[in-house]
């Protein structure tokens, strides 16, 4: 069956951060340093999910939705990140997942949506390889206690803008700018993704997948500075997080360094059998030759098309792109992909903008699997206006309309445009 969801984070639609014994997370401590977020706002309320998800369900199974990805918040689980479980945390999913299923929608559950606990960043984040183990605790402490009810499983979402945005750039939690000191990260998510697979899989979780943001590379000109630099920002938007997984290796990264954080072993406890690979789309990326000696590429940005809220290009025949040269680069090693994200800002109730993005990517994706790619669900981000990261409360993704004053839920036309689409497939 085609999975049809929507898709949320636990940081960016719970709420209720100091509630139930939920430990800090990095997201906590970042939103409330001045000057990180536009207009000074933070997820503590959010869209007040940790309240309302009883309503929030109920709208998903109006829409004709059979399937949910969320993901859990690792601080609710482990309030330190590791050592004494939170049990009220684990009961919050719990309770969630009970309800999806008497809905008859299939709970994917990721294990981390960039909400690393605090406790866990104080010991160095992502950059100690240490955190790759407790991260595999962590996993297994929730499927010991879900696997028997939640069918998919993912373990990271997009390590890649976790790495550039969280710790390279410093624009997200956990705020450090450590530019190309940064990649370390990349393989300890890596290595904690592997790891965790291991700890799934002996918990009782039957489907499990990562989800990778990923981007089609455009070339600015043909020139050979150009296409060296699209490669090389190819190379680590897309490949340094799906190569190791898929293929066992890492593309050469010289351009950016050496990866000497890997040891022997390493790359076989990452590309740990997988049944699926989660694929977020928004946008292509042009790419031309650098002007600085800061990076290998210049992002050259995309003129011509419609853009979102939030200045993204419209492209959905990207999407087709992204799919079709995922199928030839990896050949019989690309597991089914589900689109477990896609979606677009704009505001107002009224949102034909984000009925035509849906339309056009429904239309891209169905292309792509008469070309031969075999995708097997889609996700549209989001279910409700929610936390949008560095801008705070700016930027509206949902099908939902929230009033963040009153948390009145009010589904937007687009909404009521899936539903219609959902009732026809
Ligand atoms: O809101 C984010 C989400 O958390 C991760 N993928 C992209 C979305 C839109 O920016």
């Amino acid at each position: 069956m085609f999975l049809w969801g929507t898709a949320t984070a636990a940081y960016q639609i719970e709420g209720a951060v100091a509630e139930d014994g939920r430990g800090p997370s990095i997201w906590d401590t970042f939103a409330h340093q001045p000057g990180k977020i536009r207009d000074g706002h933070t997820g503590d309320t959010a869209c007040d999910h940790y309240h309302r998800w009883p309503e929030d369900v109920e709208l998903m199974a109006a829409a004709g939705l059979n399937a949910y990805r969320f993901s859990v918040a690792w601080s609710r689980v482990l309030p330190a990140g590791r050592g004494q479980v939170n049990a009220k945390g684990l009961d919050f999913y719990d309770r969630l997942v009970d309800a999806l299923r008497a809905r008859d929608i299939a709970p994917v559950l990721t294990l981390y949506h960039w909400d690393l606990p605090q406790a866990l960043e104080d010991e160095g984040g992502w950059m100690n390889r240490d955190i790759s183990g407790y991260f595999a605790d962590y996993a297994g402490i929730v499927a010991e206690r879900l696997s028997d009810r939640v069918e998919w499983w993912i373990t990271l979402n997009e390590p890649f803008v976790h790495l550039v945005y969280g710790y390279a750039l410093g624009t997200h939690a956990p705020g450090r700018t450590l530019f190309l000191d940064a990649l370390p990260v990349a393989h300890h998510q890596l290595l904690g993704h592997g790891l965790a697979v291991q700890s799934l899989r002996a918990a009782g979780a039957e489907q499990v997948m990562i989800t990778n943001n990923c981007t089609p590379v455009w070339p600015a000109t043909d020139s050979p500075a150009d296409l060296a630099a699209a490669d090389a920002y190819d190379t680590l938007h897309n490949r340094l997080f799906t190569d190791p997984i898929l293929i066992g290796k890492y593309p050469d990264m010289s351009a950016f360094g050496t990866l000497d954080a890997v040891q022997d072993g390493d790359l076989a406890t990452i590309a740990q059998p997988l049944d699926g690979l989660g694929i977020n789309y928004y946008n292509p990326t042009r790419i031309a030759a650098p002007t600085t000696d800061l990076l290998p590429f210049d992002d050259a940005g995309i003129t011509g098309y419609p853009t979102t809220a939030f200045g993204w290009p419209v492209v959905p025949d990207g999407l087709r792109e992204l799919l079709v040269t995922l199928k030839s680069r990896y050949g019989p090693a690309l597991p089914p992909v589900h689109i477990t994200e896609n979606g677009c800002s704009h505001d107002g109730l009224d949102d034909r903008f984000r009925i035509d993005y849906l339309d056009g990517h429904l239309a891209a994706l169905a292309q792509a699997q008469a070309e031969g790619v075999d995708v097997r669900g889609y996700f549209a981000w989001s279910l409700l206006d929610n936390f949008e990261w560095a801008e705070g409360y700016h930027q509206r993704f949902g099908l939902v309309h929230v009033d963040f004053a009153t948390q009145a839920r009010t589904p937007k036309a687009s909404y009521h445009w899936l539903r219609q689409h959902l009732s026809q497939h």
